[in-house]
């Protein structure tokens, strides 16, 4: 038997009115890249200290209801010697925990992507319950190309989404299912909203027929957007419009929260664009974003691996979280930038 209530009550808290969920879960070698990007040196001890610069701004505790750790994070301790899973629950939030183990090419289509990681998921999520998770993360690759995506992909990603929310719920935390439409690629909006349809009409399928308890779960997709070489230009009121109709008809209403990746977008487009999609509401499910990059690049930018930086950093988050929470009613303004 599953803890529905606690599950449901876990689910409501991630999705509360005016705050969302950052995404600090970049694995080594992603977040290594970031650090690189910007002179920041690639140690663990500095991966640390960069999550503790942005786990202690104090915004966070404001516009925060969540943040999805790496599992060398959630291992890891602030300066003060304290847990970062304990940090941020006694500051009012939730730690999560990515789960997944990446992706690998996809058989017979090698240019798509599955997610490894259901292989001794059900120990490591006994172990994140023991440090204190809340609530847990996948992610899938959906690739828009020619002849992409094919309908195996959608369809194996989909049925691994649902094996690892039901062993998630089955722990006790919440699964957060992240199928990404990815950024990239020639393809125009129309044909973006035509794949995030059909992916998500797949990917709840597969939670109805494996019978994941939907109140207990959360949907991390991503906007409706042209893709990086089409030459459209991304207009928000478009984006809202298409990634709105996306979801209404396609997330059932007992879902218990939808929240946007950035995927690549700027910080002003990813807050543009929720801030209109926000005022496209009410939604049956409470709406939120999940930004990485979208919340941490200015951030990142101007702490570079530097002591002495970690003051205007976390004066760059701070705005980035502030402008974030003032797209979660719909006010938010380029002119705010
Ligand atoms: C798509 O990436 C997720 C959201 O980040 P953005 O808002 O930047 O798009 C993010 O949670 C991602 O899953 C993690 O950073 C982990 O990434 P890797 O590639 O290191 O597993």
């Amino acid at each position: 038997m599953i803890d529905t209530q606690k599950l449901e009550s876990t689910a409501k808290a991630l999705v509360a009115q005016g705050k969302g969920i950052l995404a600090a879960d970049e694995s080594n070698g992603t977040c290594n890249k970031r650090f690189e990007s910007v002179g920041a040196p690639t140690t663990e001890d500095s991966r640390r200290a960069y999550r503790e610069l942005l786990f202690t701004t104090p915004e966070s505790k404001q516009f925060l209801s969540g943040v999805i750790l790496y599992d060398e994070t959630i291992r890891q301790s602030a300066s003060n010697g304290m847990p970062f899973a304990q940090m941020l629950a006694g500051a009012g939030i939730i730690p999560g925990i990515k789960v997944d183990k990446g992706t690998v090419a996809l058989p017979n289509s090698p240019e798509e992507k599955m997610t490894e990681g259901l292989d001794g998921l059900r120990q490591r999520l006994a172990e994140y319950v023991a440090m204190g998770a809340g609530f847990t993360k996948w992610r899938s690759v959906i690739t828009i190309g020619e002849n992409m995506p094919t309908d195996a992909c959608v369809r194996a990603n989909a049925d691994t989404l649902a094996m690892y929310a039901l062993l998630a719920q089955e722990a006790g935390l919440v699964p957060i299912i992240e199928p990404e439409v990815i950024l990239d690629g020639t393809h125009g909006i129309a044909r973006a909203e035509s794949v995030t349809q059909k992916t998500l009409e797949t990917v709840f399928a597969s939670m109805a027929s494996y019978g994941v308890y939907l109140p207990g779960l959360i949907l991390k997709t991503s906007m409706v957007v042209p893709g990086k070489g089409s030459g459209e230009t991304m207009v928000a009121t478009d984006v809202a419009e298409r990634t709105a109709r996306v979801l209404k008809s396609v997330v059932p209403s007992e879902c218990g929260g939808v929240v946007f990746l950035s995927g690549g977008q700027t910080p002003a487009q990813a807050a543009e664009n929720l801030s209109e999609i926000t005022k496209r509401g009410p939604y049956p499910w409470g709406v939120t974003f999940s930004y990485a990059r979208a919340l941490q690049e200015p951030a990142l930018a101007a702490w570079a691996g530097k002591n002495e930086n970690v003051s205007a950093a976390q004066t760059a988050f701070a705005k980035r979280l502030t402008l974030a929470g003032a797209a979660l009613s719909g006010t938010y303004a380029t002119s705010m930038e």
